[in-house]
């Protein structure tokens, strides 16, 4: 097949899961013998056009429209502020790359493309407007919805573009069963709604790929002795669970007291997280690294692990959890409301993977670490059966086999 694919995020430029998400899976499809062409925010000098890894990437060159649009926006886009730029610049990437795809690519260098697929409403623009203007099947995938997002409040615009994404595509791909039902609940059409959950490579993400001389230097930089670690990687916001996760650590500092805790990764709370870290004196149990490091950095975080903990409030399906799995570690994950993390984890039973919790209540993520601190050596095993269930249900292969289905269904 040939796949038109786009998704605000990709390589390099990487925002969270959903960026991971699509470079891996272009990268399957390509191994797997299709053509991939991807169009992509620019945010910055990067190339207009390029190949990489054989796939082809558009990041068309947008222009600030900040300063005209709130001349005629509506009101609910007017209260986003200085953030109604990062609004202008995603219809501005939307807008140049269906014009490049069908103006430039199709019509100028007569080119065939046998499907869109688009990723969030951070596409969606994309999408609907090729829907309007070509008869080509579209796939529009929902790795998150603004209800979810932002928990019953967010933005009306945002909403309804989800929504015209989902009626204007003729399947939609959602990341787990758990979403599946949430946006039906929220009325979206059950007939078109497909689950297929993301997956990892897991040769990349395994403790035989680890550098450990890099293990020893976060050691090190931590000051990390004979303590256990207690780790959380992902963006920085109030749905990931972090402020109750922060609230937690003293409760299990009451318990264990050997224990370092580290939360990596960036976002619009940090400033928040960290004093709210301070005020409850477990600076010296605590680690919060506001950074982006690379992949290599990142799995040897893993590897210095004991304990993996994800307590997302909302989330809708989790990669951070499968890389965990994968690498062997125990993971305590939120697994209450719309939670893909819970259909990941299993928590009882001889083939558990870890805990499941409440994100929403700081006594219960407590519970949960300490439950794996209390039972090392068992939690072990837990790891384990992580990576058993990973290869056997979340391998790349399997994933991009079964979204490759769905587009096929449409052909
Ligand atoms: O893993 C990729 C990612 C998900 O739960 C994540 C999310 C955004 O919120 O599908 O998309």
């Amino acid at each position: 097949m040939k796949i038109a694919f786009f998704c605000w995020e990709f390589w390099p430029r990487l925002v969270g899961g959903l960026g991971t998400y699509a470079t891996e899976m272009t990268r399957k499809y390509v191994e797997l013998g299709h053509e991939v062409t991807v169009f992509t925010l620019n945010g910055g000098n990067y190339q207009t056009r390029e190949f990489w890894n054989n796939i082809e990437i558009h990041r068309p060159m947008i222009l600030d429209c900040s300063k005209i649009f709130p001349l005629f926006v509506r009101e609910d886009l007017k209260k986003w502020g200085h953030h109604l730029k990062f609004f202008s610049d995603i219809f501005s990437y939307n807008y140049l790359s269906a014009s490049k795809f069908l103006n430039h690519l199709i019509k100028k260098e007569g080119r065939k493309f046998d499907i869109i697929s688009f990723h969030d409403w951070l596409s969606g623009f994309a999408g609907v407007i090729l829907k309007n203007n070509t008869k080509m099947p579209a796939v529009f995938h929902i790795h998150s919805v603004e209800e979810q997002r932002c928990m019953g409040g967010g933005s009306e615009v945002v909403k309804e573009i989800e929504r015209e994404s989902a009626k204007a595509a003729d399947k939609i791909i959602t990341v787990s069963y758990s979403m599946k039902d949430f946006l039906i609940s929220l009325g979206y059409p059950r007939e078109k709604i497909n689950v297929v959950y993301n997956g990892i490579d897991t040769e990349k993400y395994s403790l035989k790929n680890v550098n450990w001389s890099i293990v020893e230097d976060l050691r090190k930089r931590y000051r990390i002795g004979d303590e256990k670690v207690v780790l959380f990687i992902g963006r920085l916001t109030w749905v990931k669970g972090i402020f109750n996760l922060v609230r937690a650590i003293p409760l299990v500092l009451e318990k264990h007291k050997n224990v370092k805790f580290l939360i990596l990764g960036k976002g619009e709370n940090y400033t928040d997280l960290l004093h709210l870290a301070q005020s409850l004196n477990i600076m010296k149990n605590t680690e919060i690294r506001s950074e982006w490091v690379d992949e290599n950095e990142r799995i040897a975080h893993y590897a210095l692990a004991d304990v993996c903990v994800f307590p997302s409030i909302s989330e809708p399906f989790g990669i951070v959890s499968l890389e965990a799995m994968a690498m062997e570690k125990p993971v305590v994950v939120g697994a209450r409301g719309v939670s893909g993390l819970r259909e990941q984890v299993i928590p009882n039973g001889e083939n558990r993977c870890g805990v499941h919790v409440n994100g929403e209540d700081p006594n219960d993520i407590a519970w949960g670490i300490n439950v794996v601190l209390d039972n090392l050596e068992e939690a072990k095993k837990w790891g384990k059966n992580g990576r058993k269930r990973v290869l056997e249900n979340f391998s790349l292969e399997k994933v991009a086999k079964e979204t490759l289905q769905v587009y096929e269904s449409l052909l």
